[in-house]
């Protein structure tokens, strides 16, 4: 731990009390001075640390950033994101996640970003998220599955989501085939999923998670104005995102936990559940391919199976979908 994380660990102990400038300088084994110097770094970062001559200090209030210590804090789970990065900015967190991977990082390792530089989508999209707005999340697996199952966990993680926003937030989120989650007709969520594979085998999976949290009306960049929501414009309010990360790391650990144990099938019923586009009529545009039908059921690889006006039914494996009627 650094002094700044020992310093913070002191102050949360004692949320309602001062702690001395002595008592922590021997704690820390610096001196007095010196930890004056990491109170004002640490205010610098946004936390709201009282000091009054002769009693000490006193942890007021901490910032909603993705801060490795205010993050372990809340962490509720297991085993996912219990080894963390946090960065300012980066290209993509799943680019990090991916090199972090491939150096042997665990399963469950949690790569957090405030901004990415180059944030991705499918089919090299973009993904536009304000500074410290939102969650951009890409978290390592190691599943022992063929490749193409991949997509089972993109179907985890968008249920995982819509959970978390239903039980934390109490918003209607539903999942739209096969990677968003939205409420109302707008996108909250994507995911997007990445892997390193051997011919029949996951070596690891990178699943990343962009979550508009706290992106205000204004913030929202031209490109998605008309299509993006984040969780403080449907509620009218700001939310802990910190809180929001905690809530999502444990409904995901607990899916993927499920998924390891008894395979797909609960999975999929909880997405048949909380899918706005089961029984629907749709489209679908994939490439430069158009097709129209009734979604009858999500397969084991996570494809869409469209029942045609013909009366076949025919199974779409990626694409971008529309709810027709
Ligand atoms: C996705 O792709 O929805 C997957 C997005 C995954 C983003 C995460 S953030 C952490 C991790 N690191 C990365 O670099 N990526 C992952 P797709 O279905 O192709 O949708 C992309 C489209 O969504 C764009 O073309 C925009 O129209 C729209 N979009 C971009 N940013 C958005 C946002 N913040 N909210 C809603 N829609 C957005």
């Amino acid at each position: 731990m650094t002094h700044d994380e020992r310093l913070l660990a002191l102050l949360h102990k004692r949320p309602d009390d001062y702690t001395s400038g002595a008592e922590l300088a021997e704690r820390l084994g610096v001196s007095r001075t010196t930890v004056w110097n990491h109170v004002e770094a640490l205010r610098k970062e946004g936390y709201v640390i009282e000091a009054c001559t002769r009693r000490g200090y006193r942890l007021v209030s901490a910032p909603d950033r993705m801060l490795p210590d205010e993050i372990r804090r809340r962490l509720r789970t297991q085993w996912l994101g219990r080894r963390l990065w946090c960065y300012r900015e980066t290209d993509s967190t799943n680019d990090v996640a991916l090199a972090r991977a491939a150096e042997g990082a665990p399963e469950g390792a949690v790569v957090l970003a405030e901004a990415q530089r180059r944030g991705r989508g499918r089919f090299h999209r973009k993904w536009l998220s304000p500074p410290a707005a939102n969650i951009l999340a890409s978290v390592i697996l190691r599943p022992d599955c063929h490749p193409s199952l991949v997509s089972q966990l993109v179907i985890a993680a968008a249920v995982a989501v819509a959970e978390t926003l239903r039980s934390l937030h109490d918003l209607d989120a539903h999942i739209k085939w096969p990677n968003d989650v939205c409420v109302g007709t707008r996108k909250v969520a994507g995911i997007l999923a990445e892997l390193s594979a051997e011919a029949e085998q996951i070596k690891h999976a990178v699943i990343g998670i962009g979550l508009n949290v706290n992106m205000a009306p204004a913030e929202i960049p031209k490109a998605i104005r008309a299509t993006a929501t984040s969780v403080r414009i449907d509620l009218g309010h700001e939310v802990s995102r910190l809180d929001t990360l905690g809530e999502l790391l444990v409904h995901f650990e607990r899916w993927y936990d499920q998924w390891r144990r008894d395979g797909f099938a609960p999975v999929k019923a909880r997405w048949a559940a909380l899918s706005s586009s089961l029984g629907r009529r749709v489209e679908i545009v994939s490439g430069t391919a158009k097709i129209t039908g009734l979604v009858a059921d999500l397969d084991d690889d996570g494809g869409l199976m469209l029942r045609l006006d013909s009366g076949l039914v025919r199974k779409v494996a990626s694409g971008d979908m529309t709810v027709v009627g």
